[in-house]
């Protein structure tokens, strides 16, 4: 049996040696002062790192300083690291009162350096990174830039919580020393956004992004249409957004994004190395679409816009050519402005097709998407028409077992896990249920391997879903997602035998000061002891 370390354990074993290593690093007894105060010695007392890393061992007793005369030196020519430097030095700026200076160099200087580098043959593969912080200085090696992105994330949990503040409360930087090296479980950590049932402003989505991208998610999939309504720019179809972007659950204004907001969306979650999926849902979940124009209906009338919250009741005119010059247009448009590789076809819940009907859809559907270069993803549902062979499954529902086809890629969505849009409990005021209560602890005490009979080198990965029927601000979305984002951040990257629920607990509670620094509108489950 896995042996599991108490937390009252690991802090005895830390205070007595002043070092611990995983699986539970937390080192020193005193907790963080209350607020940041002008000349206070700000250090991490208890590093709470979420997701855990594959090896860490965090000396507290030992420490580098930030100061204004520390430099960030990264790799020549690489832009992404000149990038993640300058972020790091955003983070710093307010407690130090100075802006790190940011230089190219090849690593000869001696001290008071934070080093970022790229080199070839990393052997912790393409999204991993080494990151040590000695009283010296701190370095992050990575093969990739994405890699020292995640090693910047983790090193940002090295910092006191205080230093999320952005207002000027100058206090000395320390770093315990560390050596950490890590890697990812899974390649596919995706955060799902429903923006139909109600739109979220760009600025909305940055925030997100960024909430995510702390977290190491590296997958926005934006659910861009729906019944509600219609929500990115289609130039060959312009009623699409003028009218049926007109809308949202209830009687709110609803929103689109412009061709150039949604290039600005997908240079957002670039620079924090997350890939955007867009999803155009069909054949059904189409109202927006046809009521916005009458020729995409079997009966050529267009229905009125819809702003409740059923599902399966509209439908694509499958017998209609117009319907696949339609889905041509709308995806090559969108093939255009997505960069990635992915283009989400939806194919759920659809409930006035036969399945004969669904098939040829969904099948003349992927074949679009494939003449226009990009790769199918779709809903389980797609199981019952013929696939091509590049097509991606993303499992959401929790009695779907229908075994794919041997080699089919993967993603794995269990409502009844993973969808922070269900409640936390009966008392929730926001969230539906139908796949039931997902409390905090439900999405940490999932193993992806157990969900199909299928090896897990078919498993892309796990993404995490907010359908929005409820949710309609950032405020709320915020509120769904902590503390819940980040047990489900440590299940896509942390190696299951590494992931225990009482040493993630106390991480947990670890990271209280934090988010609300950063002013996050957290749910703060009397299940976790939060330091606050
Ligand atoms: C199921 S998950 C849906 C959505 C709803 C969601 C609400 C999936 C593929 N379809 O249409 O918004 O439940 O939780």
């Amino acid at each position: 049996m896995r042996q599991m370390i108490s937390v009252a354990s690991a802090l005895a074993t830390a205070m007595a040696l002043g070092v611990c290593t995983h699986p539970n690093a937390v080192t020193a007894a005193s907790a963080p002062p209350a607020a940041p105060v002008k000349g206070e010695q700000h250090a991490m007392t208890q590093p709470s790192i979420i997701p855990w890393p594959t090896s860490a061992t965090v000396n507290v007793s030992e420490r580098f300083q930030i100061t204004k005369s520390t430099i960030i030196e990264v790799s020549p020519g690489q832009p992404d690291l000149q990038r993640i430097a300058k972020s790091i030095a955003d983070l710093v700026a307010p407690a130090l009162e100075a802006s790190l200076t940011v230089r190219e160099g090849t690593g000869a200087a001696a001290s008071g350096v934070i080093r970022l580098e790229v080199t070839g043959g990393s052997p912790q593969g393409d999204e991993g990174y080494q990151l040590t912080v000695s009283p010296t200085g701190i370095r992050i090696v990575s093969s990739t830039p994405a890699g020292v992105f995640y090693g910047a994330q983790t090193l940002r949990q090295l910092l006191p919580w205080s230093i999320e503040y952005r207002g000027p409360r100058p206090f000395d930087v320390f770093v315990p020393s560390a050596q950490i090296s890590d890697k990812p479980r899974f390649g596919w950590r995706g955060a799902f956004l429903d923006v139909s049932r109600h739109f979220f402003s760009v600025d909305e989505v940055k925030r997100y992004i960024d909430l995510v991208a702390m977290y190491k998610f590296n997958r926005l999939h934006l659910h861009l249409s729906d019944d509600q309504g219609w929500r990115v720019q289609i130039d060959s179809w312009p009623n699409l957004t003028t009218h049926g972007g007109s809308t949202e659950v209830k009687d709110g204004p609803g929103g689109f994004y412009t061709k150039a907001q949604y290039a600005e969306l997908v240079a957002y979650a670039r620079d924090r190395f997350i890939l955007v999926v867009p999803e155009i849902d069909m054949p059904s979940h189409s109202n927006a679409a046809q009521a916005s124009y009458p020729e995409l209906n079997c009966n050529g009338i267009a229905p009125p816009l819809y702003t409740g919250i059923d599902v399966g009741f509209s439908n694509f005119c499958v017998d209609k050519e117009i319907t696949f010059k339609f889905l041509d247009d709308v995806l090559g448009e969108l093939a255009a402005m997505t960069p990635g590789p992915y283009l989400h076809i939806g194919g759920d819940e659809v409930k006035k097709m036969t399945p004969a009907q669904y098939a040829a859809f969904m099948e003349r559907a992927q074949g679009i998407v494939a003449k226009h270069g990009k790769t199918v993803i779709a809903w389980d549902e797609i199981i019952h028409s013929k696939l091509l062979p590049s097509t991606v499954i993303q499992y959401w529902r929790p009695d779907a077992s229908m075994a794919p086809p041997p080699g089919t890629k993967l993603i794995l969505s269990p409502a009844n896990k993973i969808y922070l849009d269900m409640k936390y409990d009966d008392n929730a005021v926001l969230g539906q249920n139908w796949a039931g209560n997902v409390d905090v602890g439900v999405p940490y005490g999932w193993d992806p391997a157990t969900h199909l009979k299928v090896p897990e080198s078919d498993i892309m990965g796990i993404e995490t879903a907010i359908w929005s029927e409820t949710p309609d601000n950032i405020r709320d979305l915020e509120f769904m997602l902590f503390p819940r984002i980040a047990e489900v951040a440590e299940v896509a990257w942390t190696a299951q035998p590494a992931r225990h629920w009482d040493d993630f607990r106390a991480r947990l509670g670890g990271q209280a000061r934090r988010w609300s620094a950063l002013g996050i509108n957290a749910y703060w489950s009397p299940k976790i002891d939060w330091q606050r």
